[in-house]
């Protein structure tokens, strides 16, 4: 009985630790600007589909793109490059 339950924390707990993915935020600044909602829709279409991309956010005010990412799957390098695809060079923000 006490095997038992021994066992299924030990199960519990290795489930917690697989899900437990590393996700990383960055936020980016891209040149040139972006102008348009067409811009952000262009940007959020495409990193949104690249690999270990969770979720991308974009503020044509304050010209920032916030990039969550799965950092077991991906990297900022890459991400770097897949907006350097959509000819947008990105600069990370520094964080305050
Ligand atoms: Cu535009």
């Amino acid at each position: 009985m006490l095997k038992k339950s021994i066992m299924a924390l030990v199960m519990a707990a290795a489930a917690i630790t697989v899900s437990a993915k590393e996700l990383k935020v960055v936020t980016l600044t891209p040149e040139p600007r972006m102008t348009c909602e067409n811009c952000e829709k262009r940007i959020k279409g495409n990193i949104r589909f690249e690999k270990g991309v969770k979720k991308v956010e974009t503020d044509l005010k304050n010209q920032t793109i916030t990039v969550t990412y799965d950092s077991d799957k991906t990297d900022l390098k890459k991400i770097e490059e897949a907006f350097s695809k959509l000819k947008f060079k990105v600069k990370e923000v520094e964080k305050k």
